[in-house]
């Protein structure tokens, strides 16, 4: 039954609860600001979630376990690959990342949106999976200058991993072309205005309101 879960208003928005959870992937080179939207999108979005990655990289300073990643070591992200617990995973500067399968298929099932921050890899195979369900963003810095400066005002890494980053952020760039929607980060702010307006009308698309069919039926409209 389609509309069985149908509110009393009869705005269309309220037939939200009838679609599938959207895929929402964001990718970006290090440091154009990929974390700062996908903060500022879990923090004022009540239907998004974040897919937790699995990584073998070590926690940074301040990173928690369960929170920015799930940190495993090499041989248990072997034994999770093995078990099929993953949805896709990649190996990014020497370490292995991962999604793990199942809270997204739960997530997906409720309608609830989840935001994944991947590496071009990542984006390609949850587009195979998610097919109608994927919504990818790449976000491009403003400038190679501004980039570098970005990722040396981090200081969390070592001079090496931030020429590691620059030389990877030139080809990780590359792929921007397989993305539906591209935004430049000349402005942070603008820049998470640009991506919930992405998410907003991609939630409103006719494809997406599976419960449109019945709830138009029920205004007397015919086929
Ligand atoms: N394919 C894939 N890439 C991931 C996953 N989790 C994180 N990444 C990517 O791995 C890269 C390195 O991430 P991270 O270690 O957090 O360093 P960052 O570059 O400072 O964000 C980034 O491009 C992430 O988007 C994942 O589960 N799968
Ligand atoms: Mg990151």
């Amino acid at each position: 039954m389609l509309n069985n879960k149908q509110t009393s208003s009869d705005h269309p928005a309220d037939l939200n609860v009838e679609r599938r959870g959207m895929l929402f992937v964001l990718s970006s080179p290090s440091g154009a600001g990929k974390s700062t939207v996908a903060s500022a999108l879990l923090e004022s979005d009540t239907n998004l979630i974040v897919s937790t990655s699995v990584t073998t990289r070590k926690p940074r300073p301040g990173e928690i376990d369960g929170r920015e990643y799930i940190f495993v070591s090499q041989e248990k992200f072997d034994k999770m690959t093995a078990n099929d617990e993953f949805l896709e995973h990649a190996i990014v500067f020497g370490n292995s990342y991962a999604t793990p399968r199942k809270p997204v298929e739960d997530a997906q099932v409720k309608g609830i949106d989840v935001l994944f921050d991947v590496d071009w890899q990542g984006a390609q195979e949850i587009q195979q999976y998610a097919s109608d369900d994927l919504v990818s963003v790449f976000i491009l810095p403003p400038s190679v200058a501004e980039l570098e400066a970005r990722l040396k005002s981090r200081a969390q890494d070592s001079d090496e991993v931030v020429r590691a980053r620059m030389d990877k952020a030139t080809s990780e760039m590359s792929h921007w072309g397989s993305y539906q929607y591209v935004i430049i980060n000349h402005d942070i702010d603008i820049c998470v205005e640009d991506a919930r307006a992405i998410l907003k009308a991609e939630r409103l698309k006719r494809s997406r309101m599976k419960g449109l069919v019945s709830f138009v039926r029920e205004l007397g409209v015919g086929q």
